[in-house]
């Protein structure tokens, strides 16, 4: 620790954090701009300039460490002055004129800070630039005549991200934030992932869904979790008269630090599904709406009178639905009504192969902050640029800091171009690749851990034939792999949906041979489906869906999509109960339709793909005439006179869990 004193204050601080953080530690209030608590500092705004005794000149806070003995004032009228001077620059150096300013009034931290100072007016003329403003983007605008080029979106785009859209073209006052080689931002290489607009703090970057929709001060904020995958990433939803208007990265989430990716941030917003309110049984051929106690019962006797039969009754729900929902389902389908073929619409392909082979091999699987320290990345049947992006920006980002990745898909993609070797192998020959790899790991004596491998030279051999790679590509990923001092092997549903437990140990074993997995470490992680993929599993609903003369199929759909293969399937059955919010090809074919309430209307529990239990509030109400996705399954369960069991915690400890549960 170090002794310092600021303001007259006796203060200590670890080495090496600034003084900045070591006053907000102590309380004291620095006024900041271009600093932002998740990005490397960078000095740029001066406006957190203090006075150091010893020192010449005023520094900026922000960047300078703790020293020893150091005697601090923050609050001198020569730094107020000071202070004062600098928002006055910064006010006069582009287009100010905050009236006209979606920001103004309380959002924007530029006008805020003017107003701690207790300025009213700048005595500088100011410099009326008029540039271009950049409407290109679907999300948001990006006007640099507000800009006031802290970088704070540039360092977000590159440090958080690892997307390097962003830049600064041109020196000085013709400085101006650019996309890529200074394209319209709708041409660039944006994933719209929406963070530098989180991050900005004047009005340059401001979001199209919300703008001059309400100031924050008029926002309700409702924490909650995306449904988007399996990530699960931790969000705030910003709420005004019953209407979301905003959805935001918490920045204090363990998950994604603040991050979110276009699907969590703006899918919600731009939904344009449309929404069933009433109950509907079809009639001589044709839907018609009923009250909710006519569809209850109906669906009831329905239900009861097939509980006997031997194929009376299948189910299929969402993964997107609550822990809640998904548990009362399964105890009503298998364990009330013993219905052949309860399931979950994703059928176990994330999951079933890693939840199998957990039964003998306890929590496997790692942490996603694992990821954060990677050295090394091998990704292997993984979408990671499109299916879990926050999970990708926990690596892509330090690949221009050393990390290495290694990408095994037989489809190329945009992670082929950020890899270190792409490796474009035939479907399917996973397993005879994994054994390969470990062969030449042996053989050539680079394993961290022993591993017993009968002939060496043949299974090798293999690997080159099935995978249809070069000996000299299977060589080179050996030997980076062996190589890395903290490697993680990360896998999706190109090796998972194969439902091969033998390619699960033995991806395993090869964790373990490059260290990736050993007593300390657990760099080894697969990503799963939806946001309750793994409560899915973890309730056993988990395996295909197929029909053989079931009379019946309870779609709990919830607020998901279901694919044209799954309907092909559905439209076999004679009666088809649907559970869902919006119009569909499903509810076009169902016999009854109960609607029901959209992910941001209910609360309940998500477990993430590393195990994580997440609470979600409800942030807004429902429509009328529009039941709780619990609600309407024990409805169902008591007109049926069945009493289900509603505690979800009991109900998925009945299996192991491929990670640990937290
Ligand atoms: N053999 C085999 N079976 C599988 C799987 C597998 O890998 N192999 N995967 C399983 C898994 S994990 C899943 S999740 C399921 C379902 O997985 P898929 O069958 O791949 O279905 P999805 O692609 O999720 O989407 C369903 C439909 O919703 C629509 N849709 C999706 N997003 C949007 C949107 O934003 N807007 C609009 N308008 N439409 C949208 C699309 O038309 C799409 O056809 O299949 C499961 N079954
Ligand atoms: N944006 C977005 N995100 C999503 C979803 C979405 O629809 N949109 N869906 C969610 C759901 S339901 C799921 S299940 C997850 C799925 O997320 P992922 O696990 O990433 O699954 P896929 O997107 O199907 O990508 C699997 C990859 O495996 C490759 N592959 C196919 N066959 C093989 C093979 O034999 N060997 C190897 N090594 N690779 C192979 C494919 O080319 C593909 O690149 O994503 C979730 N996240
Ligand atoms: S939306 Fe995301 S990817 Fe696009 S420029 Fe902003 S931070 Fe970069
Ligand atoms: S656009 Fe916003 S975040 Fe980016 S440099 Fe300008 S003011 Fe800062
Ligand atoms: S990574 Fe997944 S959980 Fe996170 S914001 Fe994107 S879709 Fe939502
Ligand atoms: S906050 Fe320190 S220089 Fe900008
Ligand atoms: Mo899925």
């Amino acid at each position: 620790m170090v002794q310092l004193t600021i303001n007259g204050k006796q203060i200590e601080a670890p080495e090496g954090t600034t003084v900045l953080r070591a006053a907000e530690l102590a309380g004291i209030h620095i006024p900041t701009l271009c600093n932002h608590k998740e990005l490397t500092p960078y000095g740029g705004c001066r406006l957190c300039i203090v006075e150091v005794e010893g020192m010449r000149v005023p520094m900026a806070s922000c960047t300078l460490p703790v020293g020893k003995g150091m005697v601090i004032r923050t609050e001198t009228s020569e730094i107020r002055k000071s202070r004062e001077f600098i928002l006055s620059m910064l006010f006069s150096e582009r287009n100010h004129f905050c009236p006209f300013c979606q920001v103004s009034g309380g959002d924007c931290e530029l006008q805020n800070a003017a107003y701690h100072e207790e300025m009213t007016h700048w005595p500088i003329q100011p410099g009326w630039n008029n540039y271009k403003v950049d409407t290109t983007h679907p999300y948001f605008v990006l006007d640099n005549n507000r800009c006031i080029l802290c970088r704070r979106c540039t360092r977000a785009c590159g440090e958080l991200v690892g997307n390097f859209t962003l830049s600064v073209a041109e020196r000085g006052a013709a400085s101006m934030i650019v996309a890529d080689t200074d394209v319209p931002l709708g041409e660039s290489t944006c994933i719209k992932c929406g963070t530098c607009v989180q991050v900005c703090p004047t009005g340059a970057l401001i979001d199209r869904t919300s703008a001059y929709q309400a100031h924050d001060d008029q926002l309700d904020e409702i924490k909650s979790v995306c449904i988007g995958c399996s990530v699960g990433c931790s969000i705030k939803i910003m709420v005004r008269d019953n209407r979301i208007i905003r959805i935001e990265g918490d920045w204090e989430s363990q998950v994604n630090q603040g991050l979110l990716c276009e699907h969590g941030r703006y899918d919600p917003i731009t939904e344009s599904r449309r929404r069933i309110t009433t109950p509907q049984i079809r009639k001589n051929g044709k839907l018609e709406p009923v009250s909710w106690e006519e569809a209850l019962s109906t669906v009831a006797d329905k239900i009861q009178s097939l509980a006997a039969s031997k194929h009376g009754i299948a189910a299929i729900a969402s993964t997107r639905l609550t822990a809640e929902t998904l548990a009362v389902f399964k105890d009503l389908f298998v364990d009330k009504l013993h219905g052949t073929s309860v399931t979950s619409i994703e059928e176990g392909a994330p999951t079933a192969s890693v939840t199998r082979f957990a039964e003998n091999h306890e929590a496997f699987e790692g942490k996603l902050d694992i990821l954060r320290n990677a050295d090394t990345v091998l990704c292997i049947g993984a979408n990671i640029n499109r299916s879990h992006m926050v999970a990708g920006f926990m690596f892509k980002r330090n690949l221009s800091k050393g990390t290495r990745l290694i990408n095994i898909d037989p489809e190329s993609s945009e992670l082929d171009y950020l890899a270190n070797i792409a490796l474009k192998t035939k479907p399917g020959s996973d397993l005879a690749l994994i054994k390969g790899l470990q062969a030449i790991i042996v053989r050539e004596g680079l394993g961290r851990s022993p591993l017993k491998l009968t002939d060496a030279g043949k299974l090798i051999k293999e690997a080159v034939s099935a995978s249809g790679i070069s000996h000299e590509e299977l060589l080179q990923t050996a030997q980076l792999l062996a190589h890395s001092i903290s490697p993680v092997i990360l896998f999706g549903k190109g090796v998972t949906a194969q439902r091969d437990e033998k390619l699960i140990e033995e991806i395993y074993h090869l964790a373990v041979l490059i260290g990736a997995v050993d007593d300390e470490r657990h760099g080894l992680l697969s990503i799963k489906g939806e946001s309750n993929s793994l409560v899915a599993t973890l309730l056993g609903m988990d395996t295909a869906f197929t029909l053989d003369g079931q009379q019946a199929v309870y779609i709990a759909l919830g607020d998901d999509y279901v694919s044209k293969s799954l309907m092909e399937r559905l439209s076999k059955s004679p009666y088809l109960v649907a559970q869902t919010c919006y119009e569909s090809r499903l509810t076009e074919q169902a016999d009854v339709i109960l609607p029901v309430t959209i992910w941001a209307e209910q609360e309940g529990h998500y477990i993430n793909l590393d195990g994580r239990t997440q609470a979600a509030q409800k942030a807004i109400d429902p429509p009328e005439g529009v039941r709780d996705n619990v609600s309407v399954l024990n409805e169902i369960a008591t007109r049926a006179k069945m009493t289900i069991q509603p505690d979800w915690h009991k109900a998925i400890l009945a299996r192991k869990s491929s990670v640990a549960l937290n």
